[in-house]
């Protein structure tokens, strides 16, 4: 159910599963004239940095699926968030990270790097 207070308008999205969501609003004024906007939002319910397939580990199969994302490749079910997901702190998912992500895998200690892990 949608609520209005003024000018502010109140709408609760429950139960969502992990994904990325976009939401489009569509608006008319009293003569027709029509406007829109849009944005997106991500629901995660547990977040583990590297772990592109949300099994709970970081493995060869994570940094995989990071690089596929980093050329474009279509990785869905999964997805990847260039802010949340990034290893390297360059707010981008690229090729490093998906080395990063390898790195990690094998059990490299990162802890010490400019963008530490
Ligand atoms: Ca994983
Ligand atoms: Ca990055």
């Amino acid at each position: 159910m949608i609520k209005a207070n003024g000018k502010n308008w109140y709408y609760n999205l429950t139960n969502l599963s992990d994904g990325k969501y976009k939401i489009v609003i569509n608006c008319s004024d009293l003569v027709g004239n029509w406007n829109w906007t849009s944005f997106e939002f991500t629901i995660r319910s547990s977040f583990i940095k590297g772990d592109a397939n949300r099994d709970g580990r970081i493995t060869a199969a994570d940094a995989l699926l990071y690089l596929r994302f980093a050329v474009g490749q279509n990785i869905s079910p999964y997805y990847l968030d260039p802010i949340l997901d990034d290893v390297t702190c360059d707010g981008r998912i690229t090729a490093s990270d998906a080395l990063k992500v390898l790195r990690k895998a094998v059990g490299q200690d990162l802890s010490k790097e400019a963008c530490p892990w």
